[in-house]
This record gives structure tokens, sequence and C-alpha cells, in this order.
């Protein structure tokens, strides 16, 4: 591994900040969803319920632990800390004529922070938060109006922290808009009666696409210094069997996939965007200059989340458990308490597909697993899964640099100390290296305890993965 390799961690200010009606934060759209409980779904208001618990609110409070948690990733060896900005902190309604300067200030703070720790900070813009206000005003994402109003956030936190922050990405998984349940936490949007839901989320992928690629020309205009990328969920695809129409289907499963990161990479719907437009019946309507703006604003590198891998077939059986992507089972593998099929291989093999497809930097902006602890009596947390899942997935990284040549610069686990679940707002599901004093309905001293899997994480970086044989 390149001496220069960024291991390290990653992190949503929805999930992990908490502090949300503090230094003259607005709201966010998590503000208003309640977590999943005893299998019912999250439930999102209109507004504040008093006596409902929003897990948001608190999370698992960084905008109070900041100095303590990042004395943790640093006692870990961490050589970068992917976290977000949340824009409802910048400006509380989205659309305010000034930024509010305490919000600017807090994470100027935990930038100077991470620099004491000699810890290089990478910030998502948008990581499944949006001002509530822009809901109301605009209906999220649905309306072309965001996209000046997000550049001009982003305009405000590049020159704010020029110089103290080089890593920048647009869109949080941004292809995930078009899975089921997740338009709300990626652009806002709730459909109504009657919609025609696919030409909706096309036209808003189309704002987030050239809102991305504008954010892009933005960065590098403020400092040319900065390297901006984009964000994809990713999950290399395996057919169910050698039946040549099983490859076919692969191929179509992907295409939403690279639909998405074709434009950002490519500066252009290519073939491949063009196809999958054509087989949903979509005509995507362009503005006068997009087409110049996707073409500037290409990504310097390309990150993404990856957790686990995809079965597709004719007439295989679609489960989703719990994951972000349904498919088929995969026999050979073994799953996550939450069904998340684990696949260290898999992560090796979408380096590879990734980097065959577009040759440019590529880091790994998520991977981990989440999985329920307990802390026995002596106290200690013996989490022999989770350093498990995390030595396997290293060593393909590993393996995908040194045998493979894939120019990757960087591994961020997902939640290295304990944060709320994205999916389901629960505190159970636990990704940590720290974990955090906390339940499912907001209890806890929010105390933090080093795990067995801390001591993994310190040795893998320490030798820079030369411990994973
Ligand atoms: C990704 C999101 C993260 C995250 C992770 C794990 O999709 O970018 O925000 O939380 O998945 O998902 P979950 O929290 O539902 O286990």
């Amino acid at each position: 591994m390149e001496k220069s390799f960024l291991w390290g961690g990653a992190t949503a200010a929805n999930q992990y900040e908490g502090g949300y009606a503090e230094g003259g934060r607005g709201l966010s759209i998590n503000d208003v969803e309640m977590g999943a409980s005893h299998g019912k779904a999250r439930e999102i208001h209109d507004h504040i319920h008093p006596d409902a618990y929003y897990p948001s609110h608190r999370a698992t409070d960084f905008y109070h632990h900041y100095k303590e948690d990042i004395a943790l990733m640093a006692e870990m060896g961490f050589k970068v800390y992917r976290m977000s900005i949340a824009w409802s902190r910048i400006y509380p309604n989205g659309d305010d004529e000034a930024p509010n300067e305490e919000g600017l200030r807090f994470y100027d703070n935990v930038f100077d922070e991470l620099r004491r720790h000699n810890i290089e900070p990478m910030v998502t813009l948008h990581h499944f938060e949006l001002p509530l206000a822009l809901v109301t005003k605009y209906g999220g994402w649905r309306s072309r109006e965001l996209i000046d109003l997000a550049v001009r956030y982003a305009s405000t936190v590049f020159q704010r922290y020029k110089g103290k922050v080089r890593y920048w990405l647009t869109f949080n998984e941004i292809n995930s808009l078009f899975l089921a349940g997740v338009p709300w936490h990626q652009a806002g949007i709730i459909f109504k009666e009657g919609e025609d839901r696919t030409r909706i989320l096309f036209q808003a992928a189309h704002y987030q696409l050239v809102c991305s690629a504008l954010t892009v020309i933005e960065a590098h205009r403020i400092d040319p210094e900065n390297r901006v990328g984009n964000m994809i969920l990713y999950n290399c695809c395996y057919p169910m069997t050698c039946a040549p129409e099983d490859t076919i289907l692969v191929h179509e499963k992907m295409r939403p996939i690279w639909y998405f990161s074709d434009v950002q990479v490519r500066g252009r719907y290519t073939n491949t965007c063009l196809a999958y437009q054509k087989q949903k019946n979509i005509q995507v309507e362009m503005e006068e200059g997009d087409e110049e703006i996707l073409k500037e604003g290409t990504v310097d590198f390309y990150s993404f989340s990856y957790y686990a891998s995809m079965v597709e077939g004719r007439n295989i059986e679609y489960s989703k458990d719990g994951n972000l992507l349904d498919g088929g089972r995969n026999p050979y593998l073994e799953s996550t308490e939450w069904g998340w099929q684990i696949d260290p291989l898999a992560l090796r093999t979408s380096l590879n597909e990734i980097y065959d497809r577009y040759q440019i930097p590529v880091f790994i902006s998520e991977n981990g697993m989440g999985a329920i602890d307990t802390i026995e009596e002596d106290g200690t947390i013996c989490d022999t899964y989770r350093s498990d899942y995390l030595i396997k997935h290293a060593k393909a990284v590993k393996d995908a640099c040194e045998k493979d040549l894939v120019d990757c610069f960087g591994y961020a686990w997902w939640g290295p100390v304990d944060i709320v679940s994205a999916g389901t707002g629960e505190m159970r599901k636990r990704y940590g290296f720290v974990y955090v004093d906390m339940d499912d309905a907001g209890h806890g001293t929010m105390e933090r305890r080093r795990k067995q899997s801390f001591d993994t994480y310190r040795r893998i970086i320490e030798t820079n993965g030369e411990c994973l044989e």
C-alpha cells in the first residue's frame, strides 16, 4: 500500500451530530422522522410532535463530544475523517440571506481539531440532509430552484474552509434516489397519490447532477487545490447462473448505478444512461447550458459505499431483508443480523469494475458492519465478528491496490463511533469501534467505550495493512 493511503472513518451529521436546536441551526428533514420500532417503518411528521422521539435530535452527540471522539479516532491512527456538514446549520432555512456564523464556527472548531491530530477532513455536502423549510417551500429536489441554493451553500463553505478542507463529496449515494423509500432522505421528496414518480425522480436526479457539476466548478474556482468526488452506493452484481440471459439482466441491474457516475465522471448522459431512460420511457428536460455544465464539472475522484453484493437472474426470489438494494440470496455467503450478505471479495471486484471503467482515483467512502454488541460483566465488548469483517475487507482493498494496481487512495469505515442507523433510526445496529451508551429510545449517558475491534483497526493502520495476513 502507498504510504499516503488514507485509512479512516466516515459519519453523517444527521446520524451523529445532534445539537439539532443549538447554535442557530434550522430544522432539517431528519428532525421530523421518528425511528423504526418493533418492525414498524419510520414515520415522517410535518412538524415536531412534543411526545415523539426523533433520533437525529441528539444522535450520539458529536456536537458536544467532538474533541473526545476525534482524540479516539487519532488514537486509532486515522489519516482521514469523512463527515458531513448539516446545510441547516449554515443556512437554517436553506434560502436565508446570510449564513449562520455560529454554525460556521462549529465546523471551524471541528476542522481545527482534526488538523491538530493530523487527520485530513473529507466533507460531504449533502448526506441525506436538507433544510426542512426547502421541502415546505419548494418540494425539495422536485424543484430546479434548489440548484442555486445548494451551490450558494457550497460556495459559502468552500470560501470559509479554504485551506482547512481539501476533499469534498457532493451528494451521498446519489443513485439511492431511485430506490424505494429513499427519495425522502436523499431529496426531501414525498409523493402524492397518482403522481408520475419515475418522471419526478429522473428530473430530480438531473437537478442534482447539474448541481453536482456546478459545485465541482465552484470548488475549483475558489481553490484549485480542492479535490471533489462523487459518492455512489455500489453493489457489484453476480449472475445467478451462467445462462446468457442472466448476464444481460446483470447489465440492466447495473444501469441505475452507472447512470449517475457516467454523468459525474464523463460529463454527459452516455448511451448507458440513455438506454436506461429509454427502458423507463423517460426524456429528461434539460435547460440551455446544462450540457456544458455537466461537461465542465466532472469529478476529480470516484467514491463509493460498499456493504454487500447482489445476485440477479431469471426467476430469482427477491429478498430485501433490510438491505438498501434488493436481489437474490447468494448461497455462498453469510449475512449480518440485518440480512446484508458479507462479501469481501466483491469489494475487490467493485474496485476493479469502477477503476476499469473510469480510470480515475477511487476512494472507499463507506464500508462496515452493523451488529448488536454486548457489554460483558467486566465491561469489555468482544466484537470479534466486526474485527473479522474489517480484516477481510481491508485485505480485499490491499489486494486490489497491490495485485490489481487499482488507484485506490483511501478507505473509510462507516460509523467508527456508534451512530444512529440511517435505514431504521435504531441505535442497536452498531458499526463502531467505540461504543456509545445510548439506546433505541434515546436513553443513555453517551459515555464512550473502546470495543475490541478498536485495537484491530489501530494495528491495521499502524502497519499500513501489513498485519492482515
Ligand atoms: C448508507 C448511508 C449511511 C449509512 C449506511 C448504513 O446507505 O450512506 O448514511 O447509515 O448506509 O446504513 P444503516 O445505517 O441503515 O445501517
